[in-house]
């Protein structure tokens, strides 16, 4: 069955003229929009959602809206625009001439971290496939929808690099990515904080924020590389990222806010009261910040990692906004890396895995302390505060030490004595669950978050984003 390219998948690849890509591509669509409708969103598949769909690479109009199911929804093929003559900007490679085909040599290790990158898309939406029934507002619901069909695009910008450009492999690696999944015994997804349930809203809030974030940094070091193909397709990924991540930074100021005023009404801090009239009390909203923040710290691998300084060197991966450094070859400096065995003066190159995490780390409080101001102006004592790097890691020269959220090493008794001081409890999980109660009338929100400021591309907040039947 042919497809019409241009009408079916938007995209500025030339598709239509590429006959060994379309057939490789009329091959795994299907399989893509089985996966879709087993592991994607549950339910609404039959809803008209109000969507932005990607449709040119125009800076000013890159985007179309419009009600669509998404099962309908047209998964794009976009490569932000060729700078001409572009050089390789760091690394031993500095100045030659970008790659506009993989080099022999480099090829395993761009596959890998094309499919480390395009294993994660499709694994958040398995993670988030059943949060469309407990939305606290069609508001929310559309935001789902549309991260997630943005997160399957992404899969579909990595899918599009392994069909162009890895030939064989590179089609067994994409069918892969919709064979591993989330959470699955046999075959979990590739990274961890993707195997971890999404089960409420108060966690998808916090992984559009901390997760979709260590994305932004993912792909801006991406966008970085020799391999043009990939740093023009990451360049224009970035673009719909920024919205996902303003999905977590609105949607816990809105927690915030509205826990705040039921902190005002009630004149109390205490977490019992405010749970009892259904706010989220804000030592929960920290531990549930405590694990999403720690988690997504494992993303960016070791501290001091021999993979991170290869890269750099080949000219494969370089740092976010890699044109900001003075020197771009590093050959000779060191980072000093606080390790559990004291700090160590580390290579440059190999501690490159710990100067974009640093980066992120400093783009996470941002957030943080604007929560804190909120709760500072609302005249109540607590603060919201991002968790020591070393706390509750998994990966890197701190995983698996028993470590407080200020960095203090404890026991292991004490550290199993307070994990619920620190980490989302049972109990927590249960409370939380129990606000997630759907919220499907235009207009009207949850108890548990306040109504969001403005609607959606200037509608109105109280509009039928999500047509339920
Ligand atoms: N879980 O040398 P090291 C996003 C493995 S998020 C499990 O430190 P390296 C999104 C590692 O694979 C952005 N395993 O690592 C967000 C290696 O294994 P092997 C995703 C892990 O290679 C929200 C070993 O440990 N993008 O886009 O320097 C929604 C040694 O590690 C983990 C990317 O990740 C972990 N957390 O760096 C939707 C970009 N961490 O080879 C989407 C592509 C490490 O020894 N990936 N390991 O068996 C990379 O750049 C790198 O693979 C990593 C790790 C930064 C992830």
């Amino acid at each position: 069955m042919g497809i019409d390219y241009q009408e079916r998948i938007p995209n500025n690849v030339d598709l239509a003229g590429n006959a060994t890509l379309q057939r490789a591509l009329e091959h795994w669509q299907p399989r893509f929009l089985d996966w879709w409708r087993e592991m994607g969103p549950s339910d609404f598949l039959d809803a008209p959602v109000y969507l932005r769909t990607a449709t040119s690479v125009d800076a000013k109009g890159w985007a179309s809206w419009g009600e669509v199911k998404m099962p309908d929804y047209r998964w794009g093929i976009f490569l932000a625009e060729p700078e001409a003559d572009r050089t390789i900007g760091f690394g031993d490679v500095m100045g030659a001439p970008a790659w506009q085909q993989v080099p022999g040599e480099h090829r395993m290790t761009l596959r890998r971290l094309i499919v480390t990158q395009g294993d994660t898309e499709p694994a958040s939406v398995e993670q988030q496939r059943l949060l469309g029934h407990l939305a606290p507002s069609l508001y929310d619901l559309r935001s789902l929808f549309q991260v997630n069909v943005e997160e399957g695009r992404h899969l579909w910008a990595m899918v599009y690099l392994l069909h162009a450009y890895f030939g064989r492999d590179g089609r067994e690696e994409a069918e892969a990515l919709l064979a591993r999944h989330s959470g699955d015994a046999d075959r979990p997804r590739i990274l961890s904080t993707f195997n971890e349930p999404i089960e409420d809203w108060l966690s998808f809030f916090l992984f559009t924020y901390f997760t979709d974030r260590d994305g932004k940094f993912q792909l801006m070091s991406l966008a970085e590389s020799g391999f043009d193909p990939l740093a023009r397709t990451c360049r224009f990924m970035l673009m719909e990222e920024a919205h996902h991540m303003m999905v977590g930074v609105n949607g816990v100021a809105r927690v915030v806010q509205r826990t705040l005023e039921v902190m005002m009404e009630r004149k109390t801090e205490e977490p019992d009261k405010l749970r009892a009239a259904g706010a989220v009390d804000l030592p929960t909203l920290q531990r549930y910040l405590n694990f999403w923040f720690s988690s997504s710290l494992d993303l960016f691998g070791a501290e001091v990692s021999t993979n991170a300084a290869s890269y750099f060197a080949t000219g494969i991966k370089g740092r976010p906004d890699e044109g900001h450094y003075n020197d771009h070859v590093c050959r000779d400096n060191v980072l000093a890396v606080e390790t559990p065995d004291g700090a160590q003066d580390v290579p440059l190159r190999n501690a490159m895995n710990e100067v974009t995490r640093q980066a992120y780390i400093k783009d996470c409080d941002n957030g943080v302390q604007r929560w804190s101001k909120m709760i500072a102006q609302a005249g109540f004592a607590s603060r919201l505060t991002l968790p020591s790097p070393r706390f509750h890691r998994t990966i890197g020269a701190w995983a698996n030490r028993f470590i407080d959220p200020t960095g203090k090493p404890v026991s292991e008794a004490e550290w199993q004595a307070r994990r619920d001081k620190w980490l989302p409890s049972a109990g927590d999980k249960a409370f939380v669950k129990s606000l997630m109660r759907p919220v499907t009338a235009p207009g009207k929100v949850a108890g548990w978050i306040a109504p969001p400021e403005r609607g959606v591309n200037r509608l109105p907040a109280d509009y039928e984003y999500v047509r339920l039947a």
